[in-house]
């Protein structure tokens, strides 16, 4: 048996670079990109995927409508599929944004077979897979190959597509010519990879920890629902995302000595956020506070808070592998788990 998670720490520990090659894509496209936005006039986007992707989905939606004003909401693939009441039916003119690493997640191709018989509107897919059917799907269809990973549970397929998501609500909100970002982005990646992987490793290991919570808000909430997900895909741990204030509103009777809570602090709204996790320190919870600056793991990456959302994603990334390794599973393959779910004709 070969050494337990090698692919997952490469990928993890890869991201960086998979970064830089985001913005190349982008820039390929920038043209096409512009006239598909503009030819479209749309007055509304619904962002979809399936798990990791669906919490990515989410995630996207936030922030692009923060920076474009559209309304945008996320939605699972299945619900796009199967509950076509369930999409804002607004007349407008609707895009459906399709996110896939693998391309062939059945439910997300179904989803846009339902779009487009239901002539909702057009199509655009982010997707890894160069060869994927998805990727052939779309109106226009973004390809982000750096994100191609072996591991079962995403990470550098997630961070990859989710700046793509990023730099794609920047060119629709005229905003590209400051998203030349990249390199800084992945220094910052990397600073925080080398700096923090000893502290995911003490911090992740702590098997007296029994129960995990992922705090975030706004564009956050996604990522931390992504990261309850490696949790449990990696390291089978009882594991939940929340809203930081939401998280006063029932979830806190669950709050104990063997409770970890790792809150992904913004910047606008610290003072609150870091409330809630003092009462939950009370209350005798473990917190890890993840954030720009004045934090447990701080970016100091000097880079716009939309820009560098996706470095709140490494260390709960690393935390995850580490927890795994020290109860001696393989994260490179999850309990139960396929790299793609395909469902029956
Ligand atoms: C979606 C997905 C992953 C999950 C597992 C099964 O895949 O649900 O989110 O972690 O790997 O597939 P994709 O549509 O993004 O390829």
């Amino acid at each position: 048996m070969g050494i337990r998670g090698v692919f997952t720490r490469e990928e993890i520990s890869a991201q960086p670079e998979a970064w830089r090659q985001t913005g190349e894509v982008l820039e390929r496209h920038g043209e096409a990109l512009k006239d598909f936005i503009r030819e479209g006039a749309y007055q509304q986007v619904l962002f979809t995927g399936c798990g990791s992707t669906y919490y990515l989905s989410l995630a996207a939606a936030t922030t692009f409508q923060e920076m474009t004003g559209l309304k945008c909401c996320g939605l699972p693939a299945s619900e796009v599929w199967l509950s076509a009441g369930s999409i804002c039916s607004m007349p407008a003119p609707t895009l459906l944004i399709a996110i896939s690493r693998s391309g062939e997640t059945t439910e997300t191709l179904r989803a846009c077979e339902a779009f487009r018989s239901g002539k909702r509107g057009k199509i655009l897919t982010l997707v890894c897979d160069q060869g994927s059917e998805l990727a052939r799907v779309g109106n226009l269809n973004l390809v982000f190959p750096s994100g191609m990973e072996k591991s079962v549970a995403q990470t550098k397929a997630f961070s990859t597509l989710y700046l793509g998501t990023i730099a794609l609500s920047a060119v629709w909100s005229g905003l590209h010519d400051d998203f030349n970002e990249f390199d800084q982005l992945a220094l910052s990646g990397e600073r925080i990879l080398a700096h923090y992987w000893p502290m995911a490793h003490e911090r992740g290991s702590n098997l007296e920890m029994d129960r995990i919570y992922f705090l975030g808000s706004g564009g956050r909430f996604g990522l931390a629902c992504e990261l309850n997900l490696k949790m449990k895909e990696m390291s089978l741990t009882h594991s939940e995302a929340f809203h930081f204030l939401e998280f006063r509103h029932g979830p806190k009777a669950m709050v104990n000595r063997q409770t970890l809570i790792v809150g992904l602090v913004s910047e606008a709204n610290a003072r609150h956020e870091k409330a809630v996790l003092k009462d939950m320190q009370d209350l005798g919870a473990e917190i890890i506070t993840v954030g720009e600056k004045d934090t447990d793991v701080s970016f100091n990456s000097g880079l716009k808070e939309v820009t560098r959302n996706v470095l709140y994603l490494p260390f709960g990334q690393m935390m995850a592998y580490e927890r795994a390794i020290a109860k001696g599973l393989d994260p490179d393959r999850p309990h139960n788990l396929d790299p793609v779910v395909k469902l029956a004709k």
